[in-house]
């Protein structure tokens, strides 16, 4: 889709290091954790350097009560730990104390267009119809999302599929600034984007994707909802009155089934193709608690931790702490020689 012209082809300068971040910006919900908790959680265990980030400079992109905000983002950092990231194995921290961030984000304000900006479908689905009441923030959320993850020289990001667009804008921001300045400065980063639940879908509409601030509760599944909650909210969910088929391509055309079977392979982690060569032929009022009782088997320790976690915020603050000083450590030599490739005195 860019203006930029490709010339990097390879990133073998660069050493592995996989940066990704969630915003505060409500409870999580299952599709964070299938479509990135879980995998962060993965990248570190194969001992990959790992930056995770709380991103609250990208949260009030929307309006965010300031005391909500600060809870959101105490109970994301207890998510995250919650779901296997050790904060002595991987960097943890919250945007804002890592001052780099928006200021590399600065420069990549001057280096992408607004043209990229405007073609972004997370923009035109978050602004509307009403876009030029939407804050300016919001319109540039793609080049402080590039910042985040250039200030680390991160080589692979692990995302959700809806986060794919701006991985590319990402990369042609890369891409275009080592072209401009005449140098392989920032690495071309990929996207990890692999699994079977990377998109989870709104347990109310197959093709809506579950999210934080759909207006129905019933739609997603809090990690904090208890047993009782996550059973009652499969039992509701769409479907179709068909049995399960027992090959993936007979699932193409039900999104709502499709969805299902897709939040089953990723808890159980197994491929679509073998959960069906299990459950194939079966009635959904059979599948559904099997479902739910996967689902309540897998988070309920999750929302255990995330509250015992939260019995104790001074901690949860100390490691963000503790976390910004090694993510700085990192941040702040890639952004001084940012400025003095791009000509600042210093
Ligand atoms: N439904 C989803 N399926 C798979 N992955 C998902 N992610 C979000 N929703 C799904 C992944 O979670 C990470 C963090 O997302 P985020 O909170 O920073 O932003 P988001 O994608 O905008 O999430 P929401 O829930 O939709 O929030 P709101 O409603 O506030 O916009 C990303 O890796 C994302 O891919």
């Amino acid at each position: 889709m860019s203006d930029a012209v490709q010339t990097q082809s390879s990133n073998a300068a660069f050493t592995k290091r996989v940066f990704s971040g969630i915003q505060p910006s409500g409870d999580l919900h299952l599709g964070n954790y299938l479509g990135a908790l879980k995998r962060f959680a993965g990248a570190q265990n194969q001992g990959i350097e790992t930056v995770y980030c709380m991103v609250d400079q990208h949260a009030i992109t929307v309006w965010q009560d300031p005391a909500e905000l600060k809870r959101s983002t105490r109970e994301l950092a207890a998510g995250f730990i919650a779901s296997g990231i050790d904060p002595e194995k991987s960097i943890l921290f919250n945007q804002s104390q890592v001052a780099e961030h928006a200021q590399l984000a600065w420069v990549f304000n001057c280096v992408a267009r607004m043209g990229w900006m405007q073609r972004m479908t997370q923009w035109k689905d978050k602004a509307g119809k009403n876009s030029q009441n939407a804050s300016l923030g919001l319109f540039a959320y793609p080049s402080l999302m590039a910042a985040d993850i250039l200030v680390y020289h991160a080589t692979h990001v692990p995302v959700g599929e809806d986060q794919k667009q701006h991985l590319e804008l990402t990369r042609d921001i890369a891409i275009k600034f080592n072209n401009d300045y005449g140098v392989e400065f920032f690495p071309v980063t990929e996207p990890v984007i692999e699994g079977a639940a990377t998109r989870v879908m709104s347990l109310r509409d197959g093709t809506k994707k579950m999210s934080k601030s759909d207006p129905s509760d019933a739609s997603r599944i809090n990690m904090t909802d208890d047993a009782d909650t996550i059973a009652k909210k499969i039992r509701k969910a769409k479907t179709d009155p068909e049995a399960l088929p027992s090959e993936a391509k007979g699932l193409e055309e039900r999104p709502d089934a499709r969805n299902l079977v897709n939040i089953y392979a990723g808890l159980a982690d197994m491929s679509v193709d073998e959960v069906l060569r299990d459950v194939g032929g079966k009635a959904f009022s059979e599948f559904k608690p099997m479902l739910a009782d996967l689902a309540v088997a897998k988070l309920s320790p999750i929302s255990t931790e995330m509250a015992h976690l939260m019995e104790n915020q001074d901690e949860i603050d100390a490691i963000l702490r503790k976390g910004a000083d090694s993510a700085r450590a990192i941040a702040t030599p890639i952004l001084e020689k940012t400025y003095d490739i791009i000509g600042m005195v210093r």
